[in-house]
């Protein structure tokens, strides 16, 4: 039982649970604690196996890693047995977890992490719950100076694309067509990704350019994508005079048929031109995708 003979591929297969995370909760947790082969190779024994099927399951039924690390192997077996509220929402505890395995550099492990929350809660309540605070979280590190700007954009880079796997999986959607990006000088895009997830997960066809993309390109390619809406983002940091210059020139160039909806943090200081609609909270993308329904029935 404790002679360790397996390799990390047995382990895998024998748990379902993937190499980058083992040699995470290794770093992270000190288990498993696997000796090593004369080529270095990690070799697990039966026992440790066993505990991490168990650990496993309970992680399945929501309980915490950091928990179920911190408890010997006979008092998991009675937390399985026990009746459990899942304990959402956090994989690694808070959002210091995410912000230390950015300065670790272990790629692999943030995106098992955001992997794995995103199993456990689902595409909606991990854009609003997750990915939308710990986006702040990350930023604000960067700020203060806790995190080098090139961590950043790893979790960026990490959380677009999961977050572009998670939307090609939901397949083609119908009406209405929107066409989503911000004026040439917001670069926070984070926003306006997770409003297109959200957008999506409405029924929402969504063609994305990105950020920074010039009015008239804006008009221009919704008249080529025939699209039924243009949906701009705003961030806090975007100054709402010239926010409200731009989407009034915007309006005048295209024509009414198609709506221009903005959102973002940046938002509510804008004063709308006319012909502009606004949505705002964690129901905004609903909200305005089930208006134009009710109006387009
Ligand atoms: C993350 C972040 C960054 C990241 C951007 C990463 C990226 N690719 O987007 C990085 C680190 C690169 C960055 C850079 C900068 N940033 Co910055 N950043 C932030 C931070 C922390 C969070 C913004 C964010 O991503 N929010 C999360 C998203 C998910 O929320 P959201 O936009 O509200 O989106 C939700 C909804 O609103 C809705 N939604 C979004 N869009 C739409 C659209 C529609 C149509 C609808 C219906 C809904 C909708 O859906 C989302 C999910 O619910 C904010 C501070 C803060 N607390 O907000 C500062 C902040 C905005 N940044 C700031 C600054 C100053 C900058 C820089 C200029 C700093 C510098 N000195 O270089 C640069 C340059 C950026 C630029 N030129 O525009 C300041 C702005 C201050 C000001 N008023 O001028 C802030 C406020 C920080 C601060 N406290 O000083 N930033």
């Amino acid at each position: 039982m404790h002679t360790p003979r397996f390799n990390i591929t047995a382990v895998e297969r024998d748990t379902g649970l993937s190499k980058d995370l083992l040699r995470m909760w290794e770093r992270r947790y000190g288990f498993p604690s696997p000796q090593r082969d004369q080529h270095g190779e990690r070799l697990y024994t039966a026992a440790e196996i066993e505990r991490l099927r168990l650990i496993k399951r309970l992680i399945d039924k929501g309980f915490r890693p950091g928990k179920l690390f911190a408890s010997d192997p006979e008092s998991l077996e009675s937390l399985l047995a026990e009746p459990t509220t899942p304990q959402m929402p956090s994989v690694i505890e808070d959002w210091n977890g995410y912000l230390d395995l950015l300065r670790q550099g272990d790629i692999s492990g943030l995106r098992d992490a955001l992997q794995q929350q995103l199993m456990r809660q689902g595409l909606q309540s991990f854009v609003l719950d997750t990915a939308a605070p710990l986006s702040v979280a990350v930023g604000e590190a960067w700020m203060q100076g806790q995190i080098r700007i090139h961590e950043e954009h790893v979790y960026s880079e990490q959380l677009k694309s999961l977050l572009r796997q998670s939307m090609a999986v939901l397949g083609e959607r119908g009406r209405p067509t929107l066409l989503l990006t911000t004026v040439p000088d917001e670069e926070h895009g984070l926003g306006l990704l997770l409003a297109e997830v959200l957008f999506m997960l409405e029924g929402a066809r969504c063609i994305s350019l990105g950020t920074r993309t010039p009015l008239l390109d804006i008009v221009d390619a919704a008249a080529r994508h025939g699209v039924d809406v243009v949906a701009l983002s705003f961030s806090t940091s975007f100054p709402p005079r010239q926010a409200a210059i731009q989407l009034k020139e915007l309006r005048d160039y295209m024509p009414a048929s198609i709506e221009l909806w903005i959102g973002g943090a940046g938002t509510e200081r804008i004063v709308l031109p006319p012909g502009v609609k606004r949505g705002m909270g964690r129901q905004g993308p609903a909200q305005l995708i089930e208006e134009w329904r009710i109006n387009h029935a």
